[in-house]
C-alpha cells in the first residue's frame, strides 16, 4: 500500500526534525538546566547570543512563554504596552498579556505590520495621575497575522527612536526573524541591533521540535530566568531540545529561502485562479494568505474541500485562507495544491 501523503500548509510548527537534529538529540551531553549545568543548553544559548548580537540567551519552552517572560522582564505590573493591532501577543496568547503579566495593552494599527512611528508616539499616554506608566513598544518580525510581512531595519531604527526619546523599552518578537533576514538577504543582527530585547521560535521554520530563545543584555536575561522559573519553565535535561537548535542555527536558516521561493510561486499561481484575491507585494516570507469571498462558498466548506485532496491550511477568519511553507513542502506539491484550489473554483 502506498502511503498517503498529506500536504500540510497550516503552519511551519508541523515541521519534523531531520536526522541529523535526531541524531544530535541521541549524543547530547546533558545536566541539570536549572542549575544551568546543561552544556547543550549552555552552548545554544551563547550560540543565540551571538547570533542575534546580544549578551545573553535563554532556553524557554515555546514562542507564547517567550513573549509572555520577556514582557513580564521588561515591565512592572500595570504598566502600558503598546503593540501592533494584529500581533499574535495580542491575539494569540489567550489573553496572558492581561492575566498574567498584569499588563495594559495599547493597540496601533498599520498597514503591514510595521506601526507608523507617529502613530506610536501618538499612542505613548502623557505622566498623568488617571494613566498607567508607558513603559514598552513591542514589534513582531515577521508579522504573522500580516501574512508574514517583513519590517526593514530602517523602520525599526524610526520607531527605536522613539522608544528612547521616551525612555521605553523595545521588544521584539521575532518568532520567524531569520525569516525576516533570508528575505531581506542581510545578517540577522541588522534588524536586532535596533531592539533592547527579542525572541525567536526554533520550533517554526527551523525544524525543531521544541523551544524558543529570548535574548537580550545579561540582567535582562537574569531576570527572565527567574520569571522563567515561576512560571514552571525551567527545565532538567533541556539538552534533548537544545541539541536540535544548535543544528538549526547552524545549518536551517538559509534553506529558508527554499520555503519563500515556494510561497512566491504559490502567491503566484493564486492569483491567476478566478475567485481568489490576493496581495502578492504582501507575500514576502513562506505565509500566502488570501480572500475566498468571490468564490461563494464559506472558508470552512473550502477548508474541507481541499482536506478531501489531503491539503490542509488554516482560516484566519471569514473568507481568510493562510498557507504557509517550510521544509517538506516542495514545489510539486505547491502544483497539486493549485490544481485542487482550481477544480474548487470551477
Ligand atoms: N504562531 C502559530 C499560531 O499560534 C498561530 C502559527 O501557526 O503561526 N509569535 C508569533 C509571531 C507566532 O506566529 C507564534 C506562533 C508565536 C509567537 C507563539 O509560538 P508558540 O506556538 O511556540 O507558542
Amino acid at each position: 500500500m502506498t502511503k498517503k501523503i498529506i500536504i500540510d500548509l497550516r503552519s511551519d510548527t508541523v515541521t519534523l526534525p531531520t536526522i541529523e537534529m535526531k541524531q544530535a538529540i541521541m549524543r547530547a551531553k546533558l545536566g541539570d538546566d536549572v542549575f544551568k549545568e546543561d552544556p547543550t543548553v549552555n552552548k545554544l544559548e551563547e550560540l543565540a547570543a551571538k547570533k542575534t548580537g546580544k549578551q545573553a540567551a535563554l532556553l524557554v519552552t515555546s514562542g507564547t512563554q517567550a513573549n509572555l517572560i520577556s514582557l513580564m522582564a521588561n515591565t512592572n505590573h500595570g504598566e502600558q504596552v503598546i503593540l501592533e493591532a494584529q500581533s499574535h501577543i495580542y491575539w494569540y496568547e489567550v489573553g496572558g498579556i492581561s492575566s498574567i503579566a498584569g499588563l495594559f495593552p495599547k493597540t496601533v494599527k498599520s498597514q503591514n505590520g510595521a506601526p507608523n512611528p507617529d502613530k506610536i508616539q501618538a499612542a505613548i499616554v502623557p505622566k498623568d495621575i488617571h494613566f498607567p506608566k508607558p513603559s514598552l513598544i513591542c514589534l513582531e518580525n515577521t508579522h504573522n497575522r500580516h501574512g508574514g510581512t517583513v519590517i526593514k531595519p530602517q523602520q525599526i531604527q524610526a520607531i527605536s527612536n522613539i522608544a528612547r526619546n521616551n525612555k521605553l523599552g523595545l521588544y521584539m518578537d521575532g518568532a520567524r526573524i531569520f525569516n525576516a533576514a533570508v528575505a531581506l538577504g542581510v545578517d540577522v543582527k541588522k534588524i536586532t541591533q535596533h531592539v533592547d530585547n527579542l525572541m525567536f521560535c526554533l520550533s517554526k521554520g527551523l525544524s525543531c521540535p521544541v523551544g524558543s530563545l529570548i535574548a537580550g543584555s545579561k540582567d535582562f536575561i537574569v531576570k527572565a530566568r527567574k520569571i522563567r522559573k515561576v512560571l514552571g519553565g525551567g527545565m532538567r535535561q533541556a539538552g534533548i531540545i537544545a541539541a536540535p537548535g544548535i543544528i538549526a542555527l547552524e545549518t536551517m536558516i538559509d534553506r529558508l529561502k527554499d520555503d519563500h521561493d515556494n510561497a512566491n510561486h504559490l502567491a503566484n499561481q493564486l492569483s491567476t485562479i478566478p475567485g481568489i484575491s490576493i496581495n502578492q507585494k504582501r507575500v514576502q516570507t513562506n505565509i500566502v494568505m488570501f480572500d475566498i469571498a468571490n468564490l461563494g462558498l464559506p472558508e470552512d466548506t473550502f477548508i474541507k474541500d481541499l482536506e478531501k485532496e489531503n491539503i490542509l491550511a488554516l482560516s484566519l477568519g471569514k473568507n481568510q485562507i493562510r498557507m504557509v511553507t517550510h521544509r517538506g513542502i516542495e514545489k510539486e506539491h505547491i502544483d497539486r495544491t493549485i490544481n485542487a484550489i482550481a477544480n474548487i473554483s470551477k
